[in-house]
């Protein structure tokens, strides 16, 4: 894996500071136009071949009309498919996240979100609530390879929320959401879409309450490949993300929190 060996340069002194006073930060066109569209291939071909691990295929009759049951999204393909693994340690990524975490990031999960048109959303959330990385938080790369905005069910952030502690969530309204807790913003912490072209990535601490509508849209997919990483001074993570990888690959060995899971606990019956 090449990523830390290169020293990429890629946040500013500006971009930095609304780091820190937001909790997230877009880079545009992180990834090209090329990029994004070989991952779009990919992934839907990977589904196409039914050549997923653990995954569950269902019929059009099985889905009964839920466009996300026949699109689940895809966990930690970086285990079993080398190109995620790169995709998760790649260089450009690993070069912000070290600006923005201010030491060396380790990698915990890889996600790929398909969301087709009429797919739920996943209610407002905090990652760290999953992740339980300790003593700092974990930190999310969110890269866009569908345009993604309100329409589509994009993904909307509550800025400032990076310094709230990880709250107790309640029920999420499972109408419109595929998972099961939720966060409310907080008041004088509106949510802000996240507008972003295929190749821009968002970037944010584990602690900003974030989450997305449906994809309401007639006919646009709103793909996304998603992953966290924390950083390599942490003491412990749950138990769900192990192994974790330096951003070379490499197995790092770290302390089990107690608790945790899957980012977002999916609804019984939800695939
Ligand atoms: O992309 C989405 O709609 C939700 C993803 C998300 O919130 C997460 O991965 O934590």
């Amino acid at each position: 894996m090449p990523s830390a060996a290169l020293d990429l340069d890629l946040v500013t002194a500006d971009e930095l500071a609304a780091y820190h006073r937001d909790g997230f930060l877009i880079k545009k066109s992180l990834f090209s136009r090329e990029e994004v569209d070989h991952m779009i291939q990919y992934f839907m071909d990977m589904h196409a071949r039914k050549a997923i691990p653990g995954y569950t295929f269902l019929t059009e009759e099985e889905a009964k009309g839920d466009p996300l049951k026949l699109y689940p999204r895809i966990m930690h393909p970086h285990r079993w498919d080398k190109p995620s693994l790169e995709w998760l340690v790649d260089a450009r990524a690993a070069s912000v996240l070290r600006a923005l975490l201010g030491e060396e990031p380790v990698a915990t999960q890889s996600m790929m979100y398909f969301k087709p048109p009429g797919a739920k959303g996943q209610a407002f959330h905090q990652d760290n609530f999953y992740l339980r990385v300790r003593p700092k938080s974990c930190i999310a790369f969110w890269l866009a390879l569908d345009r993604t905005d309100p329409d589509n069910g994009g993904l909307q952030v509550c800025p400032g929320t990076h310094t709230m502690d990880v709250a107790c969530p309640e029920r999420a309204n499972l109408d419109v959401s595929f998972s099961t807790e939720l966060v409310a913003p907080p008041t004088g912490h509106d949510p802000v879409p996240a507008i972003l072209e295929p190749g821009d990535a968002l970037f944010f601490n584990g602690s900003v309450v974030h989450g997305s509508t449906p994809n309401s849209s007639q006919n646009r997919w709103r793909r996304s490949w998603i992953c966290h990483y924390a950083p390599e001074s942490m003491r412990e993570i749950a138990k769900w993300y192990f192994p974790i990888l330096d951003m070379q690959g490499n197995e790092v060995k770290y302390g089990e929190a107690e608790g945790g899971g899957p980012c977002g606990t999916e609804a019984k019956g939800a695939h």
